[in-house]
């Protein structure tokens, strides 16, 4: 089995492994361990990651980029509809609400949802791995931004699922470089000490995020976590376009904006630009030829950046504040301040940064490949397959979570928060109810206006199958709510405990394993009808099911007391891709693997005799030239024929036909080289035979 890590980020992927030597991170076929997240579609094929990117500009409306933030959003979405217009290729509204991609693909209009298309860079990263590796790879880590919402992280697993993995867990980017900072340190505080507290950063290209993680030996918790999720480098990048798109209207008459090809360029150099800036504090100039209308452009910046972007660089500090104020420590009591991620190399953002904590900042960590060194080894720790050094990571709820329930004739109506902000996860909770029907349970985000999404509904569960006790009276139904390892809430299970059998209320204590840390009663709302509600918690490892089998494998008591009934749960997310649309999408990923391997087959084949014909005749000028017996004229002809037929008729045709002609080719070329060949190995025998004798 593969251990494998994926950090999926907004611009840039990278891919880290478990070998026996420990963890690495991989380089892909161009040689390079950064792969762009960039699909381009095309008539006959997709391209994804580095050959996509180099499609960007030339066929920039089938080019898909940025698409990251998309997932689990409406179109109508403010946020998607901001970025809209600054997209070179279509969006696209889809039955469920939610934005597709509308691109040219196998010469047809296609639409893609945004799960097929993070699918295909997920298929890109995969078949990377599986080269590396030389063994399929399916059970994976994936990191998402801590702010990702239940409806992005059920998306992208969605994803996951369309390009055939399986995603062991979704870890949050600051908790992934957490695990990769701390699973190494031999000085950590013992169990009993002072943990050691921790801030990671990890600014990318489109968002940031802060949390403070408190190490002791062999595990990890973190203490909160704050964002911007709406900054990152590419608002660095914005700002310099701005500037020149405005000078190059004023200098050279050109209306960039209206001009998708000059505008991605200006986007890219205006990259590189702000790259070599981080380096050099000198004025540096921007060239651009032939950008718009035959015209070369140039300019320059200088120091003025910085002045460019003060309200970007304001924004640093807030979310530093943010985190530290949640975690109730004093700058004193952090140890260190550890930063990622692209866009922290801007000078002036580091600077923020340490003048906030008061502390040098460390750059320790590989600030492109410590999220993707963190997936892969908490793919090790939950592989059955890898031996590593155990270590426990505790991470938090970002936004708090409330339940609502009612049902259809009584009027039991409440609701509770069931996730603080910060509450521990992956976190899992049982409340009782007293119920004599079916009923709803409604999930949502308790506070809208801190969650960068625009729908604070979670999901609707009903619980079915309810019936009142045969004396009349009302059911005790148990009901399962958690937050689990991919940071997704549900109400995960339910059952109904029948009273006749033996005290309820005793063995609903004994059946529930381990930590009880919280229990209420709410009563005012409730008690009026009969809403009674017992909550308390049970920690949920790691592995679904494992710490109740533990507990009842430990228990002395017979519990057969007791009969429950298990209760079926109606599910029903928000923007939930239909599963039988979603068991579509797999085998429409897997047809266009196998097309996309059909036409590299293909292509291959039309190189294998574009490549013979220039070696034949590069040969039959040079060192096969004594051994030709026929008109060699004919044959340099034919060489001729097979180049001009290779431009024309032959440009594109099936794989057999190029087959075919190579086999033709070689009818006439081989017997030529073997004559070569016999001549060239006969010297070499005479000496052999000389030696024998
Ligand atoms: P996200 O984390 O938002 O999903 P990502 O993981 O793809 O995005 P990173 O690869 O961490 O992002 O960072 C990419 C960003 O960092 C880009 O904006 C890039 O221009 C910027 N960046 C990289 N090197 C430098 C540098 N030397 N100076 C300034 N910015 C840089
Ligand atoms: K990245
Ligand atoms: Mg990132």
């Amino acid at each position: 089995m593969s251990v494998v890590g994926f950090d999926v980020g907004f611009q840039n992927c990278y891919i880290a492994v478990a070998r026996s030597g420990g963890i690495e991170t991989i380089a892909n076929e161009y040689s390079d361990r950064c792969t762009p997240a960039c699909v381009s579609l095309a008539s006959k094929n997709r391209t994804i990651g580095n050959a996509a990117k180099s499609q960007m500009i030339t066929n920039f409306k089938n080019t898909v980029h940025g698409f990251k933030k998309f997932h689990g959003r409406a179109i109508d979405d403010p946020f998607v509809q901001g970025e809209r217009g600054k997209l070179p290729y279509s969006l696209h509204k889809l039955a469920n609400g939610s934005a597709g991609v509308k691109v040219r693909y196998l010469d047809e209009d296609k639409v893609f949802t945004i799960e097929q298309v993070t699918a295909m860079l997920l298929t890109k990263l995969k078949e990377t791995s599986e080269g590396a590796l030389k063994k399929p790879v399916v059970d994976c880590v994936i990191s998402v931004p801590s702010f990702f919402t239940d409806g992005e992280r059920r998306s992208l697993m969605d994803a996951c699922q369309i390009a055939g993995l399986n995603c062991l867990r979704l870890i949050n980017d600051t908790t992934a470089v957490a695990l990769a900072y701390g699973i190494y340190k031999q000085d950590l505080p013992n169990p009993e000490e002072k943990p050691r507290n921790v801030v990671f950063v990890d600014i990318g290209h489109s968002s940031y995020q802060v949390s403070i993680v408190s190490f002791n030996k062999g595990k990890l918790k973190v203490l909160a976590t704050a964002f911007d999720p709406y900054l990152g480098g590419r608002n660095f990048d914005e700002e310099l376009v701005e500037h020149f798109c405005e000078e190059f209207k004023g200098r050279y008459k050109l209306n960039v904006k209206e001009n998708p090809r000059a505008l991605l360029r200006l986007y890219q150099e205006c990259e590189k630009l702000k790259k070599l800036m981080s380096a050099n504090s000198s004025e540096l100039p921007l060239n651009i030829e032939c950008f718009m209308n035959d015209i070369d452009v140039s300019g320059k910046m200088n120091s003025h950046f910085e002045e460019m972007c003060a309200h970007l660089l304001m924004r640093v500090e807030a979310p530093l504040k943010a985190v530290l104020d949640q975690s109730k420590l004093s700058r004193d009591e952090i140890y260190g301040v550890e930063v990622v991620g692209g866009a922290t190399r801007i000078p002036a953002i580091k600077e923020r940064i340490s003048k906030f904590f008061f502390k040098d900042i460390s750059t320790t960590l590989n600030a492109d490949e410590a999220v993707a060194r963190g997936c892969a080894l908490q793919c090790a720790i939950l592989s059955p397959a890898f031996k590593v050094r155990e270590f426990s990571i505790t991470d938090v709820v970002p936004f708090p979570v409330t339940l609502r329930w009612k049902s259809p004739t009584d009027e039991g109506v409440g609701e509770c928060e069931v996730y603080t902000k910060n509450h521990a996860a992956p976190f899992s909770k049982v409340i009782t109810f007293h119920k004599k029907e079916p009923f709803d349970l409604e999930a949502f985000y308790s506070s809208p206006q801190d969650l960068p999404y625009p729908d604070s509904r979670i999901g609707r569960f009903t619980v079915q199958n309810v019936m009142p006790q045969p004396d009349g009276d009302s059911s005790k139904v148990k009901v399962k709510v958690r937050v689990n390892v991919h940071g997704i809430f549900s109400v995960s299970s339910a059952s109904l405990i029948d009273k006749q059998k033996g005290e309820a209320e005793d063995v609903q204590m004994e059946a529930e394993p381990t930590v009880q840390n919280e229990m209420f009663v709410i009563s005012a709302q409730l008690l009026f009808h009969f809403c009674v509600l017992y909550l308390y918690s049970i920690f949920d490892f790691l592995k679904e099911g494992m710490s109740c089998e533990k507990q009842e494998q430990g228990s002395s008591k017979p519990k057969t007391k007791v009969k429950s009934i298990d209760l079926p749960i109606l599910t029903n997310t928000i923007r939930q891709l239909d599963r039988d649309l979603l068991n579509s999408l797999v085998e429409e990923e897997r047809k266009m693997i196998i097309q996309d391997k059909l036409e590299k087959e293909r292509n291959d084949a039309k190189n294998a005799v574009e490549e013979y014909v220039y070696d034949l005749r590069d040969k039959l000028c040079g060192i096969y030239e004594k051994y030709i017996t026929e008109d060699s004229s004919r044959l340099t002809l034919i060489l001729e024929d097979t180049e001009n037929w290779l431009y024309e008729e032959g440009e594109d045709q099936e794989k057999q036909i190029y087959l075919d002609k190579l086999a033709e080719l070689k009818r006439f070329g081989e017997p030529i080289e073997e004559r070569y060949r016999e001549h060239e190995d006969r010297p070499r025998a005479f000496e052999e035979l000389g030696r024998k004798i």
